[in-house]
């Protein structure tokens, strides 16, 4: 199976995109985190990114606040999926929310919500399941699990 790649602009996003790395890790995949500035370290981003895909990377997930270049910048070096995690660090996040999301049309970067973290996860997992079954069916029961959780809390805030 393919690898996917946690990059974050900086140690102070760790808190957030350690979420990811989690569910990553509950579903078996393989995954590498780095510390990855498109501001203060272009060229070892650059590097990467360039050799991301000949390296067994499926799929990069990227997250960074404020000026949040750095999934887009990303993007400019990949034909692999890219998604973007805004992380609130100033304005509430819309200061990265926007940066992320603002792509010119054929560099696209698959934005998910300010400090989304779990769902960049769960959508890169559904990236790699297309050519894994064994990873669809882990999803088909995540989802039935998810569903049987909710139905549970409806039972117990009525007291059934
Ligand atoms: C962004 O600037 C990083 O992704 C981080 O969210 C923000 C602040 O970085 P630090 O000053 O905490 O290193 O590049």
């Amino acid at each position: 199976m393919k690898k996917v790649a946690i990059i974050m602009g900086s140690d102070s996003d760790l808190p957030v995109v350690g979420k990811a790395a989690d569910i990553l890790q509950d579903f078996g995949v393989e995954y590498e985190m780095h510390v990855y500035s498109a501001h203060r370290t272009p060229v070892e981003c650059r590097e990467f990114t360039a050799n991301a895909r000949k390296n067994g990377f499926g799929v990069i997930i990227a997250a960074a606040g404020m000026a949040a270049h750095l999934a887009g910048a990303i993007a400019a070096g990949t034909t692999l999926p890219v998604i973007g995690i805004p992380i609130n660090s100033q304005l509430g996040g819309i200061d990265a929310l926007l940066s992320t999301v603002q792509m010119p049309s054929g560099i696209p970067v698959a934005t998910v919500a300010i400090d989304g973290a779990k769902n960049a996860a769960f959508l890169a997992v559904e990236i790699l399941a297309l050519s894994d079954e064994t990873l669809a069916e882990k999803l088909e029961a995540y989802r039935v699990k998810n569903t049987e959780d909710t139905l549970k809390k409806d039972r117990n805030i009525n007291n059934k």
